[in-house]
């Protein structure tokens, strides 16, 4: 390690203050790493987070500053205002606009953020379909068969009268370039919308806000909400809508579908997550971001005995690769690579001394990580033309998929190269916990079902007999804010004790995995008795870990295979589920939340919400919107508080299907039964 510059970061800190490790975080290793960063005196967020405040107008989703005649700072006074609302930018904008259009924008840069991604999975689809590429391959042919039709692609062929299945690589031909295409098609509307359970996309047509393609409406919004444009929140709101649906029944899904025949579609499987996957041996190559296009490779290339051998030879046991962020999740759910960290841990990953290659590509990356690696012998390398970093130390390999597995070992390679610039101080937090990742639509249907019955419907049958109270979709990220994993794992905690069945993505599945939330025996410690009885029955977690952010299209797609198994009503608004992100910090983050919300679920954030200097706008996303689509905004930062608004939103479904009964059910024993019987 280069002392000499820890030294100088030590001598140029000493008026900042410093995060008190056991507030900052739940999570030992995360506590022992902050210690450390204090002791070498490098900076890390959980510092700044003490030394910076949040913006106090900002925080109200009351700051315009659209054009150079603001920024216009309309903070709600302390006392609340009595009578009219008189605030006030200077072009008369009012604070719903204000707030309406800052909201906006904010699910438009989710949309785009994930959409992108999409875009980037379905151009690397298009090049394997036309055969440009020998790296990739279609691994999963089924479910390129099972997508195909909702593209309007024939999976069959008459021939001479005969149906005959049809040639895959035409199929794929044909769903890549319909694919590539909802990103900008002229007419119509986007494929995916019909697979929502039709009261649901009737309601969406009826509304207007049928997303036409993904493109379009991200531009509308920064038009509609640039100076002087749309002025009514509602109208804007109706906007964010069919830009929200062009992310989670769009892109997103897309980015989901295509990733899976390309890479295959998640099992659940075996591993471990946090810090302590690190090996002080091992070449350490972590891989952070969120597109599974060049990390897939590098997981490829990590097992060919070229690599292995050149590690080896360079001193090393072999390669530890570990994941940070939805790029781990991408890993570890199709090929059980552990997380080393969620979002926040990224810092901290480098701080042990032991990282030997940070490879990045987009989204959740910090800046900071390019000085925190300045302090070590880390690689920092960057791979995404759209994503690069200023700093001096950082290399850039542009990652392409036509020579992607060439480009995978150039990396490693230099990751093995960099194992003998590692100083003697490594620090390998000694913290990890076994897990099982890798659930999906089709997963949940056969731990549920079996091959015997491989539908739905044992899943809904114990949800309408009670054993199952609910499901709750609780996801996102971590944020500084909020103290480290505390959110996640108290609010789940609490679900699975109400007997509440948890779906998990993005960095609250990590934190889940971290904390020894996503095993099967976790059932038997944490669940109430009939969620721990179905867990115990069909050998699942209670907490299911169904992948990354643009996974919650698998969150979206349970739920309506939970319709079409019948019994629980006919659109997602009427299950008993609710949706949830306790320490969201991403714009992303609200792009997802408001495509549960406008899909008809109840959805809870926790921290904070850019919507207190704004009432009215407040009130209309709280309460109004469930008059329209089912589902509605709401906001709570206690954790156990947050599970209960859940839990009685589930409660209200549950006697909205009359089933409420159910659940009062009384378990009883062999002497309970005599006495009734006497
Ligand atoms: O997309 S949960 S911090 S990593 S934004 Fe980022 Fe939030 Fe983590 Fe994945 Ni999602």
């Amino acid at each position: 390690m280069t002392g000499e510059k820890v030294i100088t970061t030590v001598k140029s800190k000493k008026a900042s203050k410093l995060a008190d490790p056991v507030a900052a975080s739940m999570d030992l290793s995360t506590q022992e790493m902050i210690r450390r960063s204090h002791d070498l005196g490098i900076e890390t967020i959980f510092d700044r987070a003490v030394s910076m405040k949040p913006c106090n107008i900002g925080i109200q989703g009351t700051c315009c500053k659209n054009c150079a005649m603001g920024p216009c700072r309309l903070p709600l006074p302390k006392g609340g205002i009595e009578g009219e609302d008189t605030r006030k930018g200077l072009c008369g904008a009012t604070p719903n606009t204000i707030a309406a259009r800052n909201f906006a924008r904010m699910v438009a840069a989710g949309t785009a953020a994930h959409s992108d991604h999409g875009r980037s999975v379905a151009e690397v689809f298009l090049s394997v379909a036309r055969k440009e590429t020998k790296d990739y391959k279609i691994k999963d042919p089924v479910k390129l068969l099972q997508i195909a039709p909702h593209f309007g692609v024939d999976i069959t062929v008459e021939v001479d009268g005969e149906t005959k299945d049809r040639d895959l690589d035409e199929i794929a031909l044909e769903v890549a370039e319909k694919a590539v295409a909802e990103w900008g098609k002229t007419e119509g509307e986007l494929c995916y919308l019909k697979r929502a359970p039709a009261p649901l996309y009737e309601k969406w047509k009826k509304q207007g806000v049928l997303p036409r393609n993904i493109d379009r409406e991200v531009v509308e919004v920064m038009h509609r909400t640039h100076m002087g444009v749309d002025q009514d929140y509602k109208n804007i709101v109706k906007q964010c809508t069919r830009t929200a649906l062009a992310d989670g029944w769009g892109g997103a899904m897309m980015a989901t579908d295509l990733q899976d025949v390309l890479f295959g579609s998640p099992t659940p499987l075996q591993s471990e997550a946090n810090l302590g996957i690190m090996k002080e041996d091992h070449v350490n190559v972590l891989v952070h971001g969120h597109e599974p296009v060049l990390s897939e490779m590098i997981v490829a290339a990590s097992q060919t005995k070229e690599m292995l051998d050149y590690a080896k030879k360079k001193g090393a046991k072999g390669i530890q690769l570990g994941g940070i962020c939805c790029t781990a999740n991408e890993v570890l759910q199709r090929h059980g690579i552990p997380p080393a960290g969620t979002f926040l841990q990224q810092e901290l990953a480098i701080i042990t001394g032991a990282c030997d290659a940070m490879v990045v590509d987009i989204q959740c990356v910090m800046q900071s990580l390019a000085n925190v690696a300045k302090c070590f012998h880390t690689k920092m390398i960057t791979t995404h033309p759209i994503a690069k970093m200023e700093q001096d130390n950082v290399v850039h390999i542009e990652f392409d998929e036509h020579h992607a597995m060439e480009d995978a070992k150039k990396i490693l390679r230099m990751a093995i190269d960099n194992f003998e610039n590692r100083g003697t101080d490594v620090v390998i937090p000694p913290y990890k916990e076994p897990q099982v990742a890798g659930f999906g639509v089709e997963s949940i249907e056969y731990h549920l079902g079996g091959t015997f019955r491989g539908t739905y419907y044992t899943l809904n049958d114990n949800i309408i007999n009670g054993r199952i109270r609910g499901l709750a979709g609780v996801v996102g990220c971590n944020n500084a804010r909020t103290k480290h994993n505390e959110q996640h794992i108290q609010l789940v905690k609490e679900l699975i004790k109400n007997d509440v069945l948890v779906l998990s993505t993005g960095c609250s599945a990590l934190a889940c995995g971290t904390h020894g939330l996503l095993t099967p025996e976790t059932a038997a410690v944490y669940c109430g008795p009939g969620l721990a009885e179905v867990c115990e029955t069909v050998g699942i977690p209670p907490v299911l870990h169904m992948g990354s952010c643009i996974d919650n299209s698998r969150i979206l797609l349970a739920a309506t295979e939970v319709i079409k198994a019948g019994g629980l009503g006919n659109d997602l608004c009427d299950i008993p589920v609710a949706g949830s992100a306790p320490e969201w910090m991403s714009e992303k983050a609200i792009a997802i939340g408001h495509y549960f919300v406008s899909s008809g679920i109840y959805t809870v954030f926790g921290y904070t919400l850019p919507l207190d200097g704004a009432p009215v706008f407040k009130n209309y996303l709280y309460n109004e919107l469930e008059n329209i689509y089912g589902g509605m905004w709401d906001c709570e930062a206690d954790p156990i508080k947050h599970a209960h608004k859940m839990i009685a939103h589930i409660d209200k479904k549950r006697k909205a299907l009359g089933i409420d009964k159910a659940r009062e059910r009384v378990l009883m024993d062999m002497a309970d039964r005599q006495a009734l019987e006497a």
